[in-house]
């Protein structure tokens, strides 16, 4: 018999856990030690509860104040701590700190999140992924709070309460939440032509990253970096992923939500557990105002990208995430990320869509976190300057909701005469190395106008489109089916095919077919669509970024009573020499008794795991097991959607007949054990055609 922990029997048969030597006291939050957690005061065993009893009013009257108002954009999330490490000194182009010296390195703390669901809904439905990195630098915390995606769906930011209104669950309703797929969205976007770019994003799967270490990340607008000379650069940011681009296919996306709505945050927390820490390299794209003048589209338009092929990625650090929170609420939850947040060296271009998010972020953070000293909570806490420097922060600003800090000295303004040494309240400027706005030049009269350089809604969207890989522009095209066939209005429609038309026209015309729909005349254009040259570097499928491997990837194993125990060892050490991690799925999970007389606990039992949770499936069973599980919905499922989801798999020989009631034909990605390995590091896109249907 296992012991379980040692519970003391009070009256009534009650139980009590008594404080000692590993367990501290239990206290109130004013410090007063509490002698029974278990019950209320009463007058007699039997009678009415006292208002006096300060231990239940305190506990009860912190926990109806636990939550605190969620996001109203990116409100689902999870985040890891780690580092940054420059590789290559930047010294000459800006003078950021964290750029100064290779090998340099600097804490961070990132968060990756789903826009338009809330804090309750899945990690999986199609939508952009935020990306936010907060960095602790020695001169203040820089926030580069960007997306998974590097265009907008908007090219000015008053625009933004109205996307989001329209993309979250109808007014009336209350529904849909966290989909794209309804009336709203679909009429917003179809009268935004400026957002044709972004569908074709969010469209593609971009939006259905396999896990947060799959995912790029962009800074999305154009920034400055700003050197020891004054002179700037413009920059954008990218984060390319150690682990490859991967993601999911859309049957499978959806499954996940039902088996695992904390797929992806688990899959990071899992990941660090095992030492599998999620990498990107830091990229940067550097150019001048002759480069931005010298491009057919405005640099300061959020909803254009600069090709790689036209100008190059030059990667010059690397971000490690190696350990997760230790209190979602405290770190994740208030983690307060504004853009306004830069460092001396790093600064803001005229892009409409950033200069207005410069002042919504702080402002958010009022409503959410409730106090201006939000800046206090340990997690936004500058503490790479309070190492560098002894404090994170040092001015005159005093008092608010929940101050933490108690400066001392008459000193709170300034300038002044009276602080003494080592006060708060003597700081003073630094002329020389505090923070210096770029000194553009900038003069024009006062208007509400958008430039006419950004007036080109569809070459971008063209040149995304047709950089895909076939497999990939059939699963945009199938996306807008999918989507638009969840739109009620016919008008909707037919305004969404007008400006597909201008995009691609066999585009449209596949949407269009897939809708059974006649297509109408293409919308007007306010500038002409330009055929820009393909940039293959944009793609997943059989793009720079798909990675053969099964490096920090999950192979399933499914195993039953009698399953050949040398089988499942030799496999299971093959995938972990290859850097992957088995996980053997059984009927029941306590105890599987395995044909040489052992018995192993299997990790996960078949129902709660079903295959869309990993990334390549093994069936080992012996042929009495398999003659059973034909029978068995949940075993014939998890072959039936491997093959489905277009994974390897590998089974032995007693396996077949599973393999056969579940359609699995023979191709290239259906092996034996031995080659099972080698096949399960990427998936089989070649195989699509013959499962479903696309548009
Ligand atoms: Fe945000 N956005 N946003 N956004 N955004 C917020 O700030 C906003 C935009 C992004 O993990 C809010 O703290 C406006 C682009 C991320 O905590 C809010 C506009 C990009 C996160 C806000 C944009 C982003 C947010 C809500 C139009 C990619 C989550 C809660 C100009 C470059 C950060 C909060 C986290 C969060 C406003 C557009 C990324 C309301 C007005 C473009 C990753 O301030």
């Amino acid at each position: 018999m296992t012991e379980l922990t040692s519970l003391d029997a009070g009256h009534g048969g009650e139980t009590h856990q008594t404080a000692d030597a590993d367990h501290p006291v239990l206290t109130t939050n004013h410090g007063t030690p509490v002698s029974d957690n278990q019950n209320q005061l009463k007058a007699g065993p039997r009678g009415p509860v006292l208002l006096e009893d300060e231990v239940y009013r305190e506990k009860i009257n912190h926990f109806d104040h636990e939550r605190i108002p969620e996001r109203i954009v990116h409100a689902r999330g999870s985040a890891a701590h780690g580092y940054f490490e420059c590789t290559e000194s930047l010294a000459d182009i800006t003078v950021a700190d964290l750029f100064q010296k290779k090998g340099q390195r600097t804490d961070v703390f990132t968060r990756f999140s789903t826009v338009a669901g809330g804090a309750g809904s899945i990690d999986t439905p199609r939508d952009v992924r935020g990306f936010a990195v907060k960095f602790y630098t020695r001169e203040g915390n820089w926030d580069l709070v960007g997306n998974n995606i590097p265009v907008f769906f908007i090219q000015d930011a008053i625009k933004f309460p109205d996307l989001i209104h329209a993309a979250k669950m109808e007014a009336d309703r209350g529904y849909p939440q966290a989909a794209t797929a309804h009336d709203t969205f679909w009429d917003f976007i179809s009268l935004m032509p400026e957002s044709t770019h972004m569908i074709m994003w969010a469209m593609s799967d971009r939006t259905l990253p396999r896990t947060f270490a799959n995912m790029e990340g962009f800074g999305v607008h154009t920034f400055r970096f700003i050197n020891k000379a004054g002179k700037s650069t413009f920059v954008k940011f990218h984060w390319k992923p150690k682990a490859g681009l991967a993601s999911t296919i859309w049957d499978e996306t959806v499954k996940i939500a039902g088996a695992d709505p904390d797929f992806q945050r688990r899959d990071l927390f899992e990941r660090i557990e095992r030492g599998d820490y999620p990498e990107w390299e830091l990229g940067l794209q550097l150019f001048d105002e002759e480069f931005a003048n010298s491009q057919p589209y405005d640099v300061l338009d959020a909803t254009k990208i600069i090709p790689e092929e036209v100008l190059p990625v030059r990667i010059v650090g690397k971000m490690v995430l190696n350990r997760y929170p230790d209190n979602y609420f405290a770190e994740t939850e208030q983690a307060a990320f504004v853009p306004s947040h830069v460092v001396p060296g790093i600064g803001f271009s005229n892009d409409p869509l950033l200069q207005g998010r410069l002042f919504s972020y702080t402002d958010t953070q009022l409503s959410r976190l409730g106090s201006v000293n939000f800046h206090q909570l340990p997690i936004n806490s500058a503490k790479g300057r309070a190492e560098a420097a002894g404090c994170p922060f040092m001015n005159q600003q005093r008092d608010g909701h929940m101050q933490m800090a108690v400066p001392k000295g008459r000193a709170n303004y300034e300038p002044n005469s009276l602080a003494k040494a080592g006060e708060p309240g003597g700081a003073r400027e630094d002329a020389k190395g505090g923070y210096k706005t770029f000194p553009s030049d900038e003069e024009g009269p006062k208007l509400r106008v958008r430039p006419e350089s950004f007036a080109d809604h569809y070459s971008h969207a063209r040149l995304f489109f047709r950089s895909m890989d076939p497999a990939e522009q059939a699963h945009i095209a199938s996306a807008l089916v999918f989507e638009l066939s969840k739109v009620s209005l016919e008008h909707i429609r037919l305004q969404m095919l007008a400006n597909l038309r201008n995009v691609d026209e066999s585009l449209a015309t596949r949407v269009a077919d897939g809708l059974a729909m006649d297509l109408p005349l293409a919308s007007p254009t306010a500038a002409p669509v330009l055929d820009m040259a393909p940039s293959p570097a944009l793609r997943i499928i059989r793009g720079p970024l798909e990675r053969h491997t099964l490096e920090g990837r999950n192979v399933g194993i499914l195993i039953a009573d009698g399953t050949d125990a040398g089988e499942l060892n030799a496999l299971k050490k093959a995938i972990k020499a290859a850097g992957g991690h088995a996980m053997t799925i059984a009927p029941k999970v306590g105890k599987v008794p395995l044909s040489d007389g052992s018995a192993i606990a299997a990790d996960a039992q078949l129902f709660g795991q079903p295959s869309v949770t990993v990334d390549a499936c093994a069936v080992i069973l012996s042929e009495k097991a398999a003659g059973k599980l034909v029978k068995e919905g949940a075993a014939v499922q998890w072959v039936m959607d491997a093959f489905g989801h277009l994974k390897a798999i590998g089974a032995n020989a007693a396996a077949k007949p599973l393999l056969d009631k579940a359609g699995v034909e023979a191709d290239e990605g259906v092996t034996d054990l031995g080659g099972f390995v080698e096949a399960a590091k990427k998936r089989y896109w070649d195989r699509e055609p013959n499962v479903r249907t696309l548009a």
